[in-house]
């Protein structure tokens, strides 16, 4: 299905005159404190944030997994539901695939009907840390860290071939996560597996196109837990550095261990130009894949404060490749991703909003409370008027949310795919 824009516009009309007075309001105070709306606008307005295809249908967990109905069974029906996202939000556009999940068969198609809905292919995603029937070699004890070089050699080729379907498809980069560690000491060599990870890395990079960027992400636990390869920033930063310069760090919120102050980890690899990509998602205890504001939202905001100031001061990092990498198993997928889309919009407006010379004057003459005053001033400011103005602008909804239930998205998706339908993915 299609979002009708005449019944969008219906829908708007409804709240257009309140979100005009709202908004004058909040932007009238704000110009007096000196924040360049226009600015603001166009900034929100551009921002896009990548959807991965993974996250379309319902999340399982190891101990069950419970379907949406109407879930996309096919990459075209994938690429729909992004383009039903997009149209309501004005801020999801582009979509990025995990191989083998996703298999596209014609390229020319996919790519037309993906630009037909205003999308652009993002990071593509290698997957080595499952089996695929009919596989020469197995991924049991790892894959490019594995100690059996034909192992090795088979996740080497896998990570060639997504690059040539992300050639195929308009996509720039690749990111790759790894689950390979151990699940017991002595099962491996810490330095024999980081060695061979780092060669087999360097092989991937030295086959990259040159437009393009390779993204490490790292991850301290899970699948294994005694030990992950590839378990923190700093490993991820200096593998990025083994490769080259177009080699990146890849942060995931979810993948740190509880209370690590990752605005931090954000700004010391904005201070290196390391900073490649990003994977928006909240947790409470690991990789939770929650919607993304939906348990730390304060901790979201500095972090995005800290991607302002490194996008203003740092231009030696790439623009970051945003992604939301949630996935969740009770919401309908498209409600959580409105809600992720939400959190994050709110999060680099509140951010952008941060009196930033105040703030280093205040830094600078070491008064600590005023210093957390000017924060929490941007941080307590409603800014959903203007995201709202942004998405009027963008031709979306003002509430996306709303008009996907009053336009009965999920019943018309079920009625046309059916109740069972699955999409691949976790
Ligand atoms: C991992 C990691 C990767 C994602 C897989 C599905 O934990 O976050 O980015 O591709 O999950
Ligand atoms: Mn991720
Ligand atoms: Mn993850």
């Amino acid at each position: 299905m299609k979002i009708n824009k005449e019944e969008l516009a219906t829908i708007n009309a409804v709240s257009a005159g309140r979100l005009e007075t709202e908004f004058n309001h909040l932007a009238g105070r704000l110009e007096t404190q000196g924040v360049d709306i226009k600015q603001l606008l166009q900034n929100l307005t551009a921002f896009q944030v990548a959807i991965p295809s993974w996250a379309l249908g319902a999340g399982g967990t190891r101990f069950g997994r419970f379907s949406a109905t109407g879930e996309p069974a096919s990459l075209e029906d994938k690429i729909d539901d992004v383009g039903l996202l997009h149209a309501l939000t004005g801020n999801a556009g582009a979509i990025s695939l995990h191989i083998p999940w996703d298999n596209p068969g014609d390229f020319d198609a996919i790519r037309q009907r993906a630009r037909a809905l205003g999308l652009v292919f993002d990071a593509v995603n290698s997957n080595t840390f499952q089996d695929q029937p009919g596989q020469a070699h197995s991924y049991r004890y790892g894959s490019l860290c594995n100690s059996d070089a034909s192992v090795r050699k088979q996740a080497v080729e896998h990570n060639l071939e997504v690059i040539r379907i992300g050639e195929n498809l308009g996509s720039k980069s690749l990111t790759v996560w790894l689950a390979d560690g151990a699940n017991f000491p002595g099962q491996y060599n810490f330095q024999r597996a980081l060695d061979r990870t780092a060669d087999s890395l360097k092989q991937i990079y030295a086959a990259l196109p040159d437009d393009w960027k390779l993204f490490i992400e790292y991850k301290p636990y899970e699948p294994n837990f005694y030990s992950t390869v590839i378990q923190d920033w700093g490993t991820s930063f200096m593998l990025a550095n083994m490769c080259g310069e177009r080699a990146y760090t890849l942060v995931d919120l979810g993948h740190h261990l509880p209370n690590t102050n990752i605005e931090q980890i954000v700004a010391t690899l904005m201070y290196r130009g390391k900073l490649g990509g990003f994977h928006f998602n909240d947790s409470k205890y690991g990789d939770d894949d929650l919607t993304v504001g939906s348990i730390k939202p304060y901790a979201l905001f500095l972090i995005f404060n800290e991607l302002v100031y490194g996008m203003r001061h740092n231009p030696e990092n790439p623009s970051p490749a945003w992604m939301i990498d949630a996935s969740h198993n009770i919401k309908d997928p498209l409600e959580d991703l409105i809600q992720s889309l939400e959190a994050i919009l709110e999060a680099y407006a509140k951010a952008q909003l941060i009196d930033q010379k105040a703030l280093r004057d205040a830094q600078q003459a070491q008064d600590v409370v005023a210093c957390q005053e000017i924060l929490q001033d941007a941080y307590r400011t409603d800014v959903r008027p203007l995201i709202q103005k942004a998405r009027q602008m963008n031709g979306a909804a003002i509430h996306p949310l709303q008009a996907y239930r009053s336009l009965e998205v999920r019943r018309k998706l079920t009625e046309s795919r059916g109740r069972e339908s699955r999409a691949t993915g976790l």
